[in-house]
């Protein structure tokens, strides 16, 4: 009997470190905020977060990770005009869904991108849609509509290249407002949602406006 209730003690103790392991490392351990509430976003996504040229996270426990940096969580003034540049780095993964090579939601209706066509040459242009296979990653807020689908960049590309995507969008009323990417880039976890796509800090973050 004594030897069954240490037993049960045993096993309710490790549960218990189970349980604060899993929210002190997992749930909690994330990049903090975005210094200040800003109308200027300038955001860098990555293959890995190694990779990192403009804002390496060196203490991050998962280097191999993609990324949004610096941060994922933005504070933002509601009923504002937010410009946002995003330096992408990454290739593409492609989109499950076509649909969303669309732009939603964003101030003029299309995007401005600088990239390097399929010969190597530099190219830039304003856009309302790109090729649903080659998205490397998206910047979408569902509940504001705002929907941008991220051009990977092309395996002719010249080595270090980033395509530059320039856009604007319009907040509402004061909240916290969920955004993500929607292209399963997590490559190596379950149908690529795994890991970076379904931990807040890499693939996910929090808009919070006030
Ligand atoms: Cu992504």
């Amino acid at each position: 009997m004594l030897r069954r209730v240490s037993l049960v003690a045993a096993g309710v103790v490790i549960v218990v470190i189970a349980i604060v392991a899993f929210v002190g490392l997992f749930m909690l351990r994330q990049p903090g905020p975005l210094a200040g509430t800003t109308t200027k976003l300038h955001l860098e996504t990555v293959a890995a977060l190694s990779d990192a040229v403009e804002w390496p996270r060196p203490n991050d426990p998962h280097p191999d990770w993609v990324g949004y940096l610096p941060t994922t969580t933005w504070h933002v003034p509601a009923n504002s005009t937010i410009q946002v540049q995003i330096d992408q780095e990454d290739g593409a993964s492609g989109l499950r869904n076509p649909f969303w090579g669309k732009v939603f939601g964003i101030e003029g209706g299309t995007m401005h991108v600088k990239y390097f066509d399929d010969k190597g040459n530099p190219q830039e242009g304003d856009m309302d849609s790109i090729d649903p296979t080659m998205a490397a990653h998206t910047f979408a807020i569902p509940d504001l509509g705002v929907f941008v689908p991220l051009l990977g960049v092309g395996d002719t590309a010249p080595p270090g290249t980033q395509n530059i995507i320039t856009f604007s969008f319009k907040t509402k009323g004061p909240g916290i407002y969920r955004w993500q990417c929607f292209v399963p880039c997590a490559a190596g976890t379950l149908f690529g949602n795994g890991g970076p796509m379904s931990t807040i800090g890499y693939m996910g973050g929090e808009l919070i406006v006030t």
